[in-house]
């Protein structure tokens, strides 16, 4: 993924029609499209390839089971045509190191889920994000997940990951501040219903773009 835009959108729509105009309407303005169940259960996994015309894409299936069933999930990912994917670091580090073989041996990114970025996850994650990052470190990820609702929380993660790439979520729909993110340490940002579900979504990808070049200034 080419650092240029620093936006990853979010397309969180169940119609091939509606995804396909999006993408190619706001195409140059996002470095990569992030899809997940919502879209690959609706269009079925062809949508992958039908996308990555316009853009990488990053599969976000949240992928969270035993080491081998994490790597079946990846490998038909990966073979459809993704340059990234989003696991979960709790089932352990056999289950994530699978995930991170499988995405080398494609040349893919693999991106790991710390702390979420929704109220609840105050319930059960933040008490184990500190462990989470590091297990995405010790895994050999290419980066983690991390909210932009909490930016004190992109803090703390980037104190443990180094250098790695934080791709976080959480501006707009959600409350986040693109700005606040920046600061804290994101290095993209991923938005979905503020632009998606614009009645102008190119106006509103500006808006976020122009966030990003003020705090980056
Ligand atoms: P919006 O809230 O519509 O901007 O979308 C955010 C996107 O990021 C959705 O696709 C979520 O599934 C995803 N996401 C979160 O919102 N919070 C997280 O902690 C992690 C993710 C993710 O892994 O992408």
């Amino acid at each position: 993924m080419m650092k240029s835009s620093r936006l990853i959108l979010a397309l969180d729509v169940t119609s091939e029609d509606k995804a396909l105009s999006l993408v190619r309407d706001l195409e140059g303005c996002f470095d990569a499209v992030k899809i997940g169940y919502p879209l690959i259960l609706s269009c079925g996994l062809g949508i992958v390839g039908k996308i990555s015309r316009f853009s990488p894409v990053i599969a976000d299936l949240k992928i969270a089971d035993i080491p081998n069933t994490n790597r079946l999930i990846c490998e038909e990912a990966l073979r459809a045509g993704v340059s990234g994917l989003i696991a979960h670091a709790f089932p352990g580090q056999d289950s994530l190191k699978a995930c991170a073989e499988s995405a080398r041996a494609y040349g893919a990114d693999l991106f790991v889920v710390t702390e979420m970025s929704h109220p609840g996850a105050k319930d059960f994650m933040t008490p184990l994000a500190e462990g989470l990052a590091k297990a995405a470190v010790e895994a050999g990820a290419t980066g983690v997940v991390a909210p932009a609702t909490r930016p004190e929380r992109i803090k703390m993660i980037r104190s443990i990951i180094a250098d790695k790439i934080i791709i976080s979520p959480g501006v707009g729909a959600q409350g986040g501040s693109a700005a606040d993110a920046i600061k804290a340490g994101a290095d993209y940002l991923i938005v979905g219903r503020s632009i998606t579900g614009a009645d102008n979504p190119m106006a509103e990808a500006e808006k976020v773009l122009s966030q990003f070049k003020a705090s980056v200034l």
